[in-house]
């Protein structure tokens, strides 16, 4: 079916489009749904008022989409995911609705400009980083290639924190980002859900003498959904990310209150609402903390409850088509008990017997992994699952006991892999592993890369993929084009569409198209203004942000990611001191002026990672206050990265910082933003570099560093010291750094950074790639030094993502998990 005659593009009776009938909607919200008289100081009522205009438009294309979605009644998939990083949502949604032209013209009457509105925006920041922002792209992919994809997640009422620097160094402040409203969601209190905590198992004969259990005695939370609109590219289809918000039942009003225990009972509601109030901010696990599982099962139950509360409207208690009509991806380890809750619902809510349950939850769970580091593997201790979920861990130790029953006929006598394999980790603190659970519950396993793919299968989970190969696949990630290149980069877009059409948008394999371009000295030029263009506007942010000039007639060289020792945010420090020792040695031949460009949050209670935050301060003022070091390199530490910076980062990079140790970074993303908008990246073969290598070519990319299986051998005999003092770069750098020449007022403080350096047993082993990452810095500045044929490359880079759009990657998920063909 086309996508008019699937009623889903325009309809009659829809509001209008045009620019008069958008300007009234605006005056009539501004007056009458705000009741303001004048736009005033601060445009936040106007941005509000146009939110509400434009939101009126999704709301009717949301309704046509569900009515649409209950007629067809095509196979649904639930997103679980504890993130989603959706960042703005006015000017994605009038791109997607195509209302930009018309909205700048409405707003004319105030004379007030769109881009001012815009940022009255607060970044809706309910993820950590890379994890959640792909739930993001993905949502938008969905939509746009009209699939019936709900993300459910969590409202959290502080998002990702505030980074502030002061003194140099990170401090966490609150993000209360529902202070002002929050246009863009919609409550929907009569979907409200109950979640059970704490309790007991009872088991009891139902009235056919079947053994059954029922969890009783519990202390329950109510789970109220909030809807956010998903508006596809341009194709009338408006998904929803359902968003749970906890909070405490009547009955704690009524008994308790009535018993007289009103500290107990205000006490008690505090503990329900905790539950959704923080996003917790640390990007690799951290272990053991009950508030954290809390979260992790209110998510899973309330969105299980609700995705089969509504198959039981539709079908009644019959579940034998459900299997084929539902599925479930889990985004990494965090909502995993999901798969012994969809066993208890099935088996104590709807009276399923286990094996019919089983076969429905193994039929529809599908598990993405995120992560190779082995520190990063979720675990939680039985003990409190026991408290906090008894029935769910009844429901654990069957599932274990039936599958380690299954190991065993496998290999007969294999007591060790038995061990191995276990769901339960023994020993004196028993654990649950959450990714062995997350396998053996879900038909599919996939990661994210096709390098962490191969890790995967041949290392964390060596033992399953030889158990189950069939289970396993890759799926490499990929970035929304709409937000990632139409909306952010409106240069390159407009340029882009003109000399190539504009189905680039919803097909990014066109851009292939563009490769011809290179050789066009005429379009090398149009580029580089774009190009320029971005860059005054980054030069701008990073100004009014970091107090440091940027010239954009510099090369602008960007590491924007969390900060985290595998990164080498360090490496890309030690380069920047070492230019430094150059220029201040007058041996400037050759070198290309630059602007470098770092930012990231730290997890609170990481220290390094704070440590390294200070160090690239502190390197940046002592850089930037030397004037022999103004005409060649500039630094700053920008503060508070978050997509909407992202948004102005990645149009105006130059040089895409990709440093990964081999082998540990999954993906990336970041990456594929940089190379869409014409960077070229430097970055070693980990994660999705190896693919935008292939993509791009080895002309087009500075490849450097140890690889995956050197890294290992290379750990064997790993001797820091030995790599120092046998490079007379390396020895200077470590020299300004250990003789305080950046600290001289804090005695002391970079110690733990160049011990970790020097240390045999760095896990990163930043010393082994130092002279091959400067080495490539050096080809770098000879490729920069030649205009045109960086202008050529940078081309290309674009010419070569199209394999990065989350569409990709949305239809292989799509053709291989969601639709995989029954065997
Ligand atoms: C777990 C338990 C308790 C508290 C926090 C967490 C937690 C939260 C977030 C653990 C991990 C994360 C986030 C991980 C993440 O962002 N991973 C990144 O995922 C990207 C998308 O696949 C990849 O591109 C990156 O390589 C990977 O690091």
């Amino acid at each position: 079916m086309d996508k008019a005659t699937r009623g889903c593009v325009e309809k009659p009776d829809w509001l209008g489009m045009d620019p008069e009938s958008v300007a009234a909607d605006l005056k009539r919200h501004f007056a009458l749904t705000l009741g303001r008289d004048e736009v005033g100081e601060s445009h936040h009522y106007l941005y509000t008022a146009l939110a509400l205009t434009v939101r009126d438009r999704l709301v009717e294309r949301w309704r046509a989409t569900r009515d649409r979605y209950r007629d067809e009644n095509p196979k649904r998939i639930a997103y679980l995911s504890l993130e989603f990083l959706m960042g703005r949502a006015l000017s994605n949604a009038a791109l997607n609705l195509d209302m930009e032209p018309v909205v700048r013209e409405a707003l004319q009457q105030y004379g007030c400009d769109l881009e001012a509105l815009v940022e009255e925006e607060m970044d809706a920041g309910l993820g950590n980083g890379g994890l959640g922002r792909l739930a993001a792209c993905f949502l938008d992919s969905c939509a746009s290639l009209d699939l019936p994809v709900t993300g459910y997640g969590l409202r959290y009422e502080y998002g990702m924190f505030h980074q502030i620097v002061r003194n140099g160094y990170q401090v966490e402040s609150p993000d209360n980002w529902l202070r002002n409203g929050n246009p863009w969601e919609i409550e929907s209190p009569e979907n409200t859900c109950r979640v059970q905590f704490f309790g007991d198992t009872e088991y009891y004969q139902d009235d056919n003498g079947t053994e059954r259990a029922r969890w009783v005695a519990t202390s329950d939370v109510l789970a109220v959904p909030y809807d956010v609109p998903v508006p596809g590219y341009r194709n009338g289809t408006v998904n929803t990310l359902r968003l749970w918000k906890s909070e405490a039942t009547d009955e704690f009003n009524l008994d308790e209150f009535n018993a007289g225990s009103y500290t107990d009972a205000v006490a008690a509601k505090n503990l329900a609402e905790q539950i959704t109030m923080v996003l917790y901010p640390n990007d690799a696990s951290e272990n053991g903390k009950a508030l954290r599982l809390r979260q992790q099962y209110f998510l899973s139950s309330a969105s299980l409850q609700d995705v089969l509360r509504r198959w039981v409207r539709h079908n009644g208690r019959d579940f034998s088509q459900f299997a084929e009509k539902n599925g479930f991806q889990l985004n990494d380890t965090h909502p995993t008990v999901a798969v012994p809750e969809l066993m208890r619902l099935l088996m104590d809510e709807y009276l399923l017997s286990w094996g019919q349950a089983w076969e429905i939850t193994t039929q529809t769970m599908a598990y993405t992994n995120h992560t190779l580091l082995p520190e990063a593997l979720e675990c939680w201790p039985v003990g409190l699952f026991r408290e906090l979920l008894p029935r769910l861990l009844d429901i654990i130790f069957e599932i274990n006991a039936r599958f380690l029953a299954e190991v065993a006929e496998h290999y007969p006598g294999d007591v060790d892999r038995q061990r191995r394999m276990s769901i339960i980790q023994e020993g004196d603190h028993p654990q649950v592993r959450m990714a062995y659970l997350a396998i053996v519950g879900s038909f599919s396993v996939n990661g994210v890369a096709v390098l962490h793919t191969e890790l995967l299968k041949s290392g964390l989970f060596r033992d399953f993929c030889e158990l189950w190969p069939e289970k396993f696949n890759n799926k490499t990630n990929g970035v929304t084009p709409r937000r990632w290149l139409a909306h952010c980069n409106p240069g390159l877009r407009d340029l882009l569409s003109e000399t190539i059409g504009d189905d680039w948008v919803a097909d990014l394999d066109a851009l292939e198209r563009l490769k011809p371009l290179a050789d066009d000295a005429a379009f090398r030029a149009r580029w580089r203004d774009v190009k320029r263009d971005a860059k005054v506007r980054l030069a701008e942010l990073v100004a009014r942000k970091c107090d440091v000039q940027f010239d954009p007639d510099m090369m602008f060289d960007v590491q924007v990611k969390r900060i985290h020792e595998y990164k080498r945010q360090l490496l890309n420090v030690l380069h920047v001191i070492h230019l430094y020792d150059r220029i201040r040695r007058g041996d400037t031949e050759g070198l290309q002026p630059r602007c470098v460009l770092i930012g990231g949050k730290a997890a609170p209670g990481y220290a390094m990672a704070k440590t390294i935050i200070k160090l690239i301060g502190n390197v940046a003022e002592t850089v930037n206050r030397d004037p022999r070091c103004r005409p060649w390199l500039r630094v700053a530490f920008l503060p508070d990265y978050k997509v909407s910076f992202m948004e102005r980062i990645c149009p105006a990079a130059d040089l895409s910082e990709q440093t990964s140790t081999a082998g540990k970074e999954a993906s990336g993303t970041g990456n594929m933003k940089f190379m869409m908008n014409g960077a070229l990246t430097i970055g070693t073969l980990d994660g999705a570099n190896i693919e935008i290598l292939e993509a791009v070519g080895q002309d087009n990319f500075f490849l450097f560093g140890l690889d995956a299986s050197e890294v290992q051998e290379t750990r064997k005999h790993y001797d820091p010291d030995a790599i120092i003092s046998g490079d007379r770069d390396f020895e200077r750098v470590m020299q300004l750094i250990e003789s305080g020449h950046f600290n001289l007022l804090e005695p002391g403080i970079f110690d733990s950074v160049s011990a970790s350096i020097r240390s045999p047993h760095d896990a990163w082993m930043t010393a082994a790639d130092f002279r091959s990452y400067v080495d490539a810095q050096r080809r770098v500045d000879r490729v920069y030094r030649d205009t045109e044929l960086w202008s050529c490359k940078s081309i290309l880079n674009t010419a070569c993502s199209g394999r990065f759009s989350s569409d990709r990657t949305i239809r292989a998920y799509e053709r291989d998990i969601w639709n995989k063909p029954k065997e």
